[in-house]
């Protein structure tokens, strides 16, 4: 009992200014507890949080939030805060439907200025937050945590451009570098700060100056000028100077990111200096947990449900993924073509690149979170007479998107886009729903996307991609698991016209369309009317882009037509079948069944699709409204738009 009481009786941050050292290293273990039971419970960010456990606290010790905003990059590692701002009790929630968010959330609190989740904006929030902050004339210091992972998307650097460029912003950069992103962080950056943190005659020269520094009656700019300028005169001689430094920002580390007094005396001074200051902390992912600690590779980054004790998942699936299924598919053409190469942004396991990693590994490139760079990069590979291909989570393509129009579309480049975690994914919440790479792919001339509906046409998709040298080829697929094979019973057209019939009803009204996980749905949906007396045909179209002549003519046939798409309606496959029905003058009412355009909140799968009316049972109860009342059909056709 009494082992908790320091954690329950924190609420806010000020709760902490009156800790000692010792009771803040006791709370530090307690929170750690706290969090390896809870996220083992209901899966989450286990790692990265356990990271952050003293770094967060000296930040809450140091600055006062609400006032001095503080932006976690990325956001997955905000849980102490969390914690820390009083949403303890709401853990065992945590990335449910109606529960605490897995990222700041505005909406729960006001220390979460962001809601962020996609890698590498914190530095730009933080630049913009401080420069409004200067221009109002508040007493006011921003805080940005940002990753030695985050630090290597472009984003990252764009801002701090900027911020060397001012040097009046009440701006506190801390790198939490703990050489991991999913995997340990790759590039020159990494490399830079792995020389930073290793290089011990450095190091101890510079807690010598340090020391002596400190014990100087100076603090602010002054201690730092002085502390530079021994850096400057050591540099040569002894390491390389932070790059940081050079780029002209001060910059004070490496630190060690799990001491809270180092923690809080090199941010109270960072905070006092009164303009943009770099605080180095090196961290240990995973750190108190035994079971991430001996997992080198990943550390426990994401988790599933785990046994608290032992790390093991609670649920080890034996069945396969599409993300399995893709690791499978590149080994067999690794080995085929030579001139297979894999990209990935920071993510080679989650996409699946890992067996393709240890089979090729010279032809296997993580670029870091760097989507933008790893689009260009292909087309750059491609033109030298390679066929990259690029796997990326779906949501993450947004961020490419330019790279894709006019860097690998405008030139011709043939690169394949492998698109994993496409459609609903849930629990991550409204930022990581793969739902509008196909509305904007759909809009790329020349772009030719296939979402397969099992793992015969997933790989028959590669297999054609690979063969394309002229143009940009996407494939996207389910976070879910890779559904039994469906084989067609017949089917029109070859190629990318190619359209599957996957059930006939002799004197069907109506036409079923669905692709890629969906396909399962569509099926039930036509069984459900089946049992209602309504007649369906079910087809997919293997590829959704372009909507293709033979899935015009065929759709034509019938009176209603219900499309059905893990993306957004909007610029989904239905639109653009209605679009092509009514230029051609076809009859056939197209119901457009899709993810409506709104950020969606979090929920497991199951439960989003309810909430956005995408189960077999409620399209098909709209469906056959429609069917046996045709007044309705404007109607709901109005409403889908
Ligand atoms: C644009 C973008 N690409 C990829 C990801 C997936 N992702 C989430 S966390 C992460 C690694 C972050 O590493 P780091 O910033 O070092 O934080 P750590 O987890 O090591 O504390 C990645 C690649 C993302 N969130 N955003």
């Amino acid at each position: 009992m009494a082992i908790m009481s320091l954690l329950e009786s924190i609420s806010s941050p000020r709760d902490l200014r009156a800790l000692s050292r010792r009771q803040l290293e006791q709370l530090a273990d307690e929170i750690r507890s706290f969090l390896i039971t809870k996220v083992s419970r209901t899966g989450g960010h286990l790692g990265p949080n356990l990271g952050v456990v003293e770094l967060t606290l000296a930040i809450h010790k140091v600055f006062n939030s609400p006032t001095d905003p503080v932006i976690f990059d990325t956001g997955h590692q905000s849980y102490v805060h969390k914690i820390i701002t009083g949403r303890a009790g709401g853990f065992d929630s945590l990335r449910q439907k109606g529960g605490l968010s897995g990222y700041p959330e505005p909406a729960e609190s006001e220390h979460d200025w962001v809601a962020n989740s996609h890698a590498s904006t914190s530095l730009s929030w933080a630049e913009g937050l401080a420069k409004g902050i200067r221009l109002r004339g508040e007493d006011r210091t921003v805080v940005a945590v940002i990753g030695d992972g985050a630090l290597t998307g472009g984003m990252a650097w764009e801002a701090l451009n900027n911020i060397a460029d001012n040097n009046d912003l009440r701006l506190v950069v801390i790198v939490n570098d703990n050489g991991r992103s999913y995997t340990p962080t790759v590039g020159g950056l990494a490399n830079h700060l792995a020389g930073l943190r290793t290089d011990h005659r450095y190091e101890k020269t510079l807690s010598l100056i340090k020391r002596t520094v400190t014990r100087l009656p100076l603090i602010g700019r002054p201690a730092y000028d002085l502390l530079h300028g021994f850096k400057t005169g050591v540099k040569d001689v002894l390491a390389p100077q932070s790059m940081f430094s050079d780029l002209g920002i001060k910059y004070t580390g490496p630190i060690d990111g799990h001491d809270i007094t180092a923690l809080t005396n090199h941010l109270e001074q960072a905070r006092q200096y009164g303009g943009p200051v770099i605080v180095h902390c090196v961290t240990r992912k995973g750190r108190g947990f035994q079971a991430a600690e001996e997992n080198e590779e990943d550390r426990f980054h994401a988790i599933g449900k785990i046994n608290e004790f032992t790390g093991e998942p609670l649920s080890a699936s034996v069945q396969a993924t599409w993300t399995d299924a893709v690791a499978e598919a590149m080994v067999q053409l690794g080995q085929r073509r030579q001139d297979v190469v894999a990209i990935t942004a920071a993510m080679l396991n989650p996409v699946g690149f890992g067996r393709f990693a240890a089979a090729f590994p010279d032809r296997t490139f993580d670029v870091g979170i760097a989507e933008q760079h790893a689009i260009v990069s292909a087309a750059g590979m491609a033109k030298a007479g390679l066929h990259p291909v690029v796997a990326l989570y779906a949501t993450f393509l947004n961020r490419a998107f330019d790279q894709v129009l006019m860097d690998a579309a405008l030139h011709k480049t043939g690169i394949t886009i492998l698109l994993d975690r496409a459609g609903i994914t849930g629990s991550d919440g409204p930022s990581h729903n793969g739902m509008w790479d196909m509305s904007l792919m759909g809009i790329v001339p020349g772009v030719q996307l296939a979402a397969p509906r099992d793992q015969t046409r997933l790989v028959e998709a590669l297999d054609r991609a690979v063969d394309v040298d002229d143009a940009v080829t996407v494939i996207r697929y389910s976070k879910e698991r890779l559904p039994d094979e469906i084989n067609e019973v017949a089917h029109v057209g070859e190629g990318l016209g190619r359209v599957d019939v996957l059930r006939r009803a002799e004197g069907a009204r109506v036409l079923v369309v669905g692709y890629g996980q969906f396909v399962g749905t569509a099926l039930s949906v036509a069984e459900r009317l089946n049992d209602q007396g309504v007649a369906a045909t079910v087809v997919d179209p293997l590829w959704a882009l372009p909507v293709s002549a033979e899935l015009t003519s065929m759709a034509s046939d019938f009176d209603v037509v219900l499309t059905l798409e893990d993306n957004l309606v909007e610029g989904g496959v239905g639109q653009r079948l209605r679009a092509r029905l009514a230029d051609e003058g076809a009859a056939a009412k197209v119901l457009t069944f899709g993810i409506p355009q709104a950020f969606l909140a979090p929920g497991s799968r199951d439960e989003v699709l309810e909430e956005i009316g995408l189960t077999a049972a409620q399209v098909s109860m709209q469906a056959l409204g429609v069917v046996l009342n045709d007044a309705e059909v404007e109607q709901h056709t109005e409403s889908t738009r």
